[in-house]
């Protein structure tokens, strides 16, 4: 008699099965919940906006899988494309018509793009367009932003070193010091710090999330992004701009478009497979042919272009038009500006931009990675785990954005905010 259905056990059942097959019982670090002091949901359904976990409790979703699902769970048009794609074969290792229709639409979309190449995560993309830049500029070194993720690229795992605009430390065990000798990582926002760099380093790259939100969801000051453009034109490094989160979500075009800054390399994911694993480089043709085989910079990848997650990410953009990305800022304002009321005079920012809201819980704005770090964390997990007990879903850390997405409805946003208002009150009690 084999242990029962896994299927119809409880979370704390199932939590208590994957801890002894699964490091820390989840498959990626954030979904264990532990930054919010309590175990994991385990989620057995999702639909629309709603997810309904292993004890049959529903939730507004404002996680939405951390970005992909602009439109809700399981959108009937996105299903039906993945069952038609999967019905013809899931993957076969050889160019198929989806994806050049894919990447046609994205070079339609991002002024910066002109061809692209799929990989199957933004960890993956992040890493090929890094080398990419090293290639064309016959340099090693990188600048990046303290609390900026760009996926577990080793080089990237980094925290900044003692002065600044030295070589950055190692944050995991396991990265060699070599590897993170050549980044250098600055505070964002901050122009004098980035400019001191470029006097010192000759770079490769310059990477930014442009709208960043792995720190919690931090906007660039007026002209940050242009001065970047122009200190990486001046150090004759690549400008790459991460729109993982960004692309798609909060413009047609993303950040670039939204900005009108143009980066020279682009990192893309989430939305753009619309679900399923899909990721992508892009920029000029000229940079991107240095790229196997038109050109000699190597980078593969079995599943890169998958059907189903090609056919997942053309519904998803197909369904993306001017409408789409009105009523999602429309969404968002409502829900950041209902957040701020429901706050009342409590030490909180709700900080917003079209499909992405981060409240952090500090007394002042927040504009870099040491005012987010300064937040009261403890303060955060107890509101998130207050907004669970009443059917709400957040991020389970202070250090990510609320996804609001199309399948969010005024009522889910006015059910949010009424049961913010007592979490609140119950997180400062
Ligand atoms: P993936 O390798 O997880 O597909 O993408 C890495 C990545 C790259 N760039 C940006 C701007 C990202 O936000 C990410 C991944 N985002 C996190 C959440 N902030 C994914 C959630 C997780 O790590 O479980």
């Amino acid at each position: 008699m084999g242990p029962p259905s896994l299927r119809d056990t409880r979370s704390a059942e199932l939590y208590a099965r994957a801890l002894d097959v699964l490091p820390g019982g989840v498959s990626s670090p954030v979904r264990a919940m532990r930054a919010i002091g309590r175990d994991p949901l385990f989620v057995v359904r999702g639909e629309g906006a709603e997810l309904v976990d292993a004890d049959g409790n529903r939730y507004v979703d404002w996680v939405q899988s951390w970005g992909p699902l602009i439109h809700g769970h399981a959108h009937p048009a996105i299903v039906s494309a993945v069952t038609d794609a999967a019905g013809r074969g899931t993957t076969f290792g050889a160019p198929t018509v989806g994806e050049v229709e894919l990447a046609e639409e994205v070079a339609r979309r991002m002024p910066a793009v002109e061809m692209l190449r799929m990989t199957s995560s933004g960890t993956e993309a992040s890493m090929s367009a890094i080398r990419l830049a090293r290639a064309a500029t016959g340099r090693d070194k990188l600048l990046k932003f303290a609390g900026a993720y760009h996926g577990h690229v080793d080089g990237l795992l980094a925290e900044a070193g003692s002065g600044l605009a030295t070589a950055a430390l190692p944050s995991s065990p396991g990265v060699p010091a070599a590897v993170t000798a050549d980044t250098v990582i600055v505070p964002f926002n901050d122009a004098e710090a980035v400019r001191a760099a470029c006097a010192e380093h000759r770079f490769a790259a310059v990477l930014a999330e442009p709208l960043p939100a792995n720190m919690g969801l931090v906007p660039p000051v007026d002209g940050f992004l242009d001065f970047l453009r122009a200190q990486a034109t001046e150090n004759g490094a690549l400008l790459v701009f991460d729109e993982v989160i960004s692309g798609f979500r909060v413009a047609r075009g993303g950040a670039q478009e939204a900005t009108g800054v143009l980066p020279d390399l682009v990192v893309m994911g989430k939305v753009l497979g619309g679900g399923l694993p899909a990721a992508a480089y892009g920029g000029s043709r000229a940079l991107m042919e240095r790229m196997a085989p038109a050109g000699d910079v190597y980078q593969a990848g079995t599943l890169s272009g998958n059907p189903l997650a090609v056919a997942a990410g053309l519904a998803a953009l197909e369904l993306l038009d001017d409408a789409a990305y009105r009523r999602l800022g429309q969404t968002t304002e409502a829900l950041a500006a209902g957040l701020r009321e429901a706050a009342a005079d409590r030490p909180v920012q709700v900080q917003a931009t079209c499909g992405l809201v981060t409240t952090f819980f500090s007394e002042t704005p927040v504009c870099d990675y040491e005012d987010a770090k300064a937040c009261d964390t403890a303060a955060y997990g107890r509101w998130c785990r207050a907004l669970l007990a009443r059917g709400v879903y957040p991020p389970p850390s202070q250090f990510e954005a609320w996804f609001p997405s199309l399948a969010h409805t005024d009522e889910h946003v006015q059910r949010t905010v009424a049961v913010a208002a007592a979490a609140f009150a119950e997180a400062w009690e």
